[in-house]
């Protein structure tokens, strides 16, 4: 299989966690990817010009990062991240991953406006998706996951790694003490610390 691939990408980490976890991580061939300029090779992979994108080994091009995982849980033999179909667990992680890439797609909107004038909409849209992830770290506050063993879990730990990767001068820490304490504990396991964003 293939990956467009950027190591930067909150979504893609979620997909390259989901592979370790799933012991299928060696089956991925990544393709460094730059979604911005939106080159060829993605576009004729996925209209969207974003990543994740897997290509299978049927060619068939897959996104976005819950489509995918959820692919991945198909393969290989390890535990999978998606609870049984139709059980309320299965409810509870994909809701948790919604709240998480919901919290990944504001920090990433907010990113766009480096570089750039602000004027007031793009100031108030800014905002929104600042009260966004505000307001989604309180939810997980409120209810952290616990291990890492769904895909509710993994993309909780990828939206905090994002969080620190490009807003480190926003710590989220001191408010959300029980989030914290989650996060440094999965933070040591492989698929987070092998995927974590570059320094
Ligand atoms: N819902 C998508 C979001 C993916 C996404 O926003 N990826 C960003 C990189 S972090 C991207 O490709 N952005 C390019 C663009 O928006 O043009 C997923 O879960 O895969």
């Amino acid at each position: 299989m293939k990956l467009h691939h950027s190591p930067a990408s909150p979504f893609v980490r979620k997909v390259m966690a989901a592979a370790i976890l799933r012991g299928i991580e060696g089956r991925i061939e990544t393709v460094a990817t730059d979604p911005h300029v939106s080159p060829a090779a993605l576009l004729r992979d996925n209209p969207l010009s974003k990543i994740p994108c897997l290509i299978t080994d049927d060619g068939m091009a897959v996104y976005d990062s819950p489509v995918i995982c959820e692919y991945l849980d198909t393969l290989g033999d390890a535990p999978p991240l998606f609870p049984p179909t139709g059980s309320k667990a299965r409810l509870a992680a994909q809701v948790r991953q919604a709240l998480a890439d919901g919290i990944m797609d504001a920090a990433v909107a907010r990113r766009m406006r480096f570089g750039k004038p602000v004027d007031e909409a793009r100031a108030a849209f800014l905002d929104r998706q600042k009260a966004a992830v505000e307001r989604g770290l309180a939810a997980l506050e409120a209810d952290p996951p616990r291990g890492l063993s769904d895909i509710g879990a993994v993309s909780v730990g990828c939206a905090l790694g994002y969080l620190d990767f490009r807003f480190a001068n926003e710590p989220w820490r001191p408010a959300h003490p029980r989030l914290a304490t989650w996060f440094e504990e999965v933070s040591a396991l492989p698929a987070m610390a092998r995927t974590a964003p570059p320094k």
